[in-house]
């Protein structure tokens, strides 16, 4: 499908990946991180960090006027975050399958949230959900020096390019 390494690398997608206080706390950052790698995604960035309340306003704004957003942001706020860019072909949308669908009640078993989470308020994991908000998401947690961009030895393998 690519012809060199460097056509692949420029098509390459990248997706804000966040670990929320109830799956740092719970123990799952390794479980959660083992599943994006296992399946072929690039780590580009991470760090763990507290969030501000204003800043989980504004990384949840586009739900400003649900009622659950106050206690949603008090929430993401309380604790910390770890927050992670992941990279490879589809990874926006494929993440999200990982993930699973918001309401763990509703995941399917083998899915992060319908293996790992029982209620819709302790989903334990946040993802990009197109490339806009990637972007945006990305941008907002991070420092384009915090994002690292290297290649990995993997990527032959996974994708097949010369
Ligand atoms: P997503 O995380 O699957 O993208 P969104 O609709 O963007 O789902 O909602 C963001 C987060 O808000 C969810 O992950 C969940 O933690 C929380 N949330 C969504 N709907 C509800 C609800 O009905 N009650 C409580 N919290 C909710
Ligand atoms: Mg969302």
């Amino acid at each position: 499908m690519f012809q060199d390494q460097e056509a692949h690398a420029a098509e390459l997608e990248r997706t804000f990946i966040a670990i929320k206080p109830d799956g740092v706390q719970r123990g799952l950052i390794a479980e959660i991180i083992s599943r994006f790698e296992r399946k072929g995604y690039k780590l580009v960035a991470i760090k763990l960090i507290v969030p501000s309340k204003e800043f989980a306003q504004t990384h949840y704004h586009d739900l400003k006027d649900r009622p659950f957003f106050n206690g949603l942001c008090d929430f993401l706020s309380s604790g910390p975050v770890l927050a992670m860019v992941w990279e490879g072909e589809g990874v926006i949308k494929y993440g999200r399958k990982l993930i699973g669908t918001t309401d763990p009640q509703k995941s399917e078993p083998g899915t992060i949230r319908g293996d790992l989470a029982v209620v819709v308020g302790r989903n334990i994991i946040h993802g990009s959900d197109g490339p806009e908000t990637a972007r945006n998401e990305i941008a907002l947690w991070f420092e384009p020096s915090e994002l690292v961009s290297y290649a990995s030895n993997a990527e032959k393998w996974l994708y097949g390019v010369n």
